[in-house]
């Protein structure tokens, strides 16, 4: 029998609730399939525990967070304290920490729900973003002077390294080749070269050099503005897209708009090396406008759980949880408001255990 040790940090608003949730579902496979126990480690970090100590997480989090065999995280954020206090000092620096350089996001609308898209349906939106989740963007680099005065600056620069694009492409490239990419729906490459002539330039040069190695996977670089009007022309020529840091931000939640509600996508951050724990967490926010009402969809967090057990070597439990999912979302019986229901989120987790065990 495995035995994991997963460190829960449900955070802030919705995460409270939906991590509970989750964790249930992924308790009951272990059970159902009898294949391993998830032992829960709760830390009680987020934008209340830096409301009474000055800090998102303690100061040693990442050191105790590295014994565990993974992170499940809900959200992070409150209208008490800035975003991007809460998002530096918790979120980011696990993903960066941990060099979880790799953000998972799959876009699939599931059978059962009705997009935004006119005539698209499940079979037209199923892709992968792969998006690069330790530097570009997001690295940091930057600074503000002459605070106050009419000659304020502020500056925020995107930071690629070789090593960075590198390991982000070769992973898009080797997802593109599982997934058996076609020529008429190839890896696409997020750019915007015309306009940034270094970053994204150099991106594009890396992306060519490391295609090389990967003469059978069909491939294109793409302007994200481009790509954001194709996912919603032509969803169904995606298959696998990777993309910087905030690139593939913004392309995922116009994804999960796709997926037809944010309650849905779903993310894991990698360390494919597993030198450190992933984190694998739901793709929406703390959305305080309807926390504490338990009526948040649990089932990205549930998704995301999927994702954990995959990560973990579980992969029938994993397939078992991602395919009780699509049963109770096709079936559209027990659903919470975002799809169109009256159901909480408690009500959406027991209905997918109940699945679990009639596939049993
Ligand atoms: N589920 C984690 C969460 O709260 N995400 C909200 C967020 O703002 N994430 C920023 C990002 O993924 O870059």
């Amino acid at each position: 029998m495995n035995q994991y040790e997963i460190a829960l940090i449900a955070g802030d608003g919705v995460g409270q609730e939906v991590v509970p949730a989750g964790l249930r579902v992924l308790q009951a496979v272990g059970e159902l399939t009898d294949s391993f126990r998830l032992s829960a480690t709760s830390f009680d970090w987020g934008c209340e525990y830096y409301l009474k100590h000055g800090r998102m997480m303690d100061a040693d989090g990442l050191v105790r967070l590295a014994a565990f065999d993974a992170i499940y995280l809900g959200a992070v954020g409150s209208p008490g304290v800035p975003d991007h206090v809460s998002l530096w000092g918790l979120l980011l620096p696990i993903r960066q920490g941990f060099d979880q350089y790799i953000n998972l996001r799959p876009i699939r609308l599931l059978e059962g729900i009705v997009g935004p898209l006119r005539d698209k349906g499940p079979r037209d939106i199923d892709f992968v973003v792969v998006r690069e989740n330790s530097e570009g963007e997001y690295s940091g680099h930057g600074g503000r002077s002459h605070r106050g005065r009419t000659m304020e600056v502020a500056t925020q620069t995107t930071v690629f390294t070789r090593t960075g694009v590198e390991r982000v492409v070769r992973y898009a490239f080797q997802l593109a080749q599982q997934r058996g990419v076609k020529q008429e729906k190839p890896l696409i490459s997020a750019t915007k070269s015309n306009a940034q002539q270094y970053a994204s330039v150099f991106w594009d040069e890396v992306c060519i050099e490391v295609a090389r190695k990967y003469s059978d996977v069909p491939w294109r670089s793409m302007l994200v503005d481009a790509l954001a009007a194709l996912m919603v022309l032509h969803p169904e020529r995606l298959d696998v897209v990777v993309g910087s840091n905030l690139f593939g931000d913004i392309l995922t939640d116009l994804g999960g708009a796709l997926q037809g509600s944010l309650g849905l996508p779903a993310s894991a951050n990698l360390n494919p090396e597993r030198r450190y724990p992933s984190m694998f967490e739901p793709v929406h926010g703390s959305a305080p406008d309807i926390a504490g009402q338990g009526i948040a969809d649990p089932l990205a967090t549930i998704w995301a759980g999927s994702m954990m057990l995959d990560h973990l070597g579980e992969h029938t439990a994993a397939n078992l949880v991602m395919r009780a999912v699509e049963r109770v979302v096709a079936q559209a019986r027990v659903r919470t408001p975002d799809l169109g229901g009256t159901n909480t989120t408690d009500q959406v987790a027991g209905a997918v255990i109940e699945e679990l065990s009639k596939a049993k």
